[in-house]
């Protein structure tokens, strides 16, 4: 029995990773014991009276930035609970993220740690802890924590167990990297006048298979 992998996020709002934490797949894999999800508030290691967790930049600049102090005590404490766990900061400048990456993440044998960033960004000290700097995309957000999200999905959904038929996760799309998935129907066979082609419906697997290829498309 593999151990139980655990993804920890480090963040401002952890109050909104409830909802994908606490529902289907993600509170399934939990309960069968196959993953532990859960956050550590980084306000809990903010400075002084006001738990200060972000300041002006150095040499001016607008807005404001997350200070190293509470990042670095908050990564160093979610590495107490998982010691061998890599470090993932979340970030427009990072690798960009896709699913031979989730695949490849989905078959380590440690955890990870999640920083979720607001504001402008990070202290770039923080990044002495971090194993990986990852993107969703080229596009600004205002948190790290719907990267966070999404890449904790694409990963444990790959963990074996997780996803009921184990099949599904090598036929579906991108598990050679570009291949899209093809079109599937299910009942009705005829939804107003709009029929399911008939060689699904045929039993020749043959058949099927060559027209499931045929009708596949590559990623551009
Ligand atoms: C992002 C992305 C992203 C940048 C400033 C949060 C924001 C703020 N993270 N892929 N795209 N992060 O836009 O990962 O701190």
């Amino acid at each position: 029995m593999s151990k139980v992998r655990k993804f920890q996020v480090i963040t401002l709002f952890p109050e909104m990773f409830a909802g994908v934490f606490e529902n289907s797949m993600m509170w399934k894999a939990q309960k069968d014991g196959l993953v532990e999800l859960s956050c550590l508030n980084l306000r809990d290691f903010g400075l002084g009276p006001r738990r200060q967790v972000d300041d002006t930049p150095y040499g001016g600049g607008d807005g404001m930035l997350l200070m190293i102090e509470p990042l670095w005590n908050a990564v160093e404490a979610a590495k107490a609970n998982d010691p061998d766990a890599k470090v993932l900061l979340m970030t427009p400048r990072g690798e960009r993220w896709k699913q031979a990456l989730a695949r490849e993440y989905s078959e380590a044998d440690h955890g990870y740690i999640f920083i979720c960033g607001r504001y402008e960004g990070y202290d770039e000290r923080i990044l002495e802890l971090v194993d990986g700097e990852v993107s969703v995309g080229d596009y600004v957000l205002t948190g790290g924590e719907l990267p966070a999200m999404t890449i904790i999905d694409s990963i444990v959904r790959l963990i074996p167990g997780v996803l009921g038929g184990e099949m599904s996760a090598e036929i579906e799309s991108f598990s050679d990297g570009e291949t899209l998935e093809f079109p599937q129907y299910t009942r009705p066979e005829d939804f107003n006048g709009r029929k399911v082609p008939e060689v699904l419906l045929s039993g020749h697997h043959g058949e099927i298979a060559k027209w499931r290829d045929q009708n596949s498309k590559k990623a551009s």
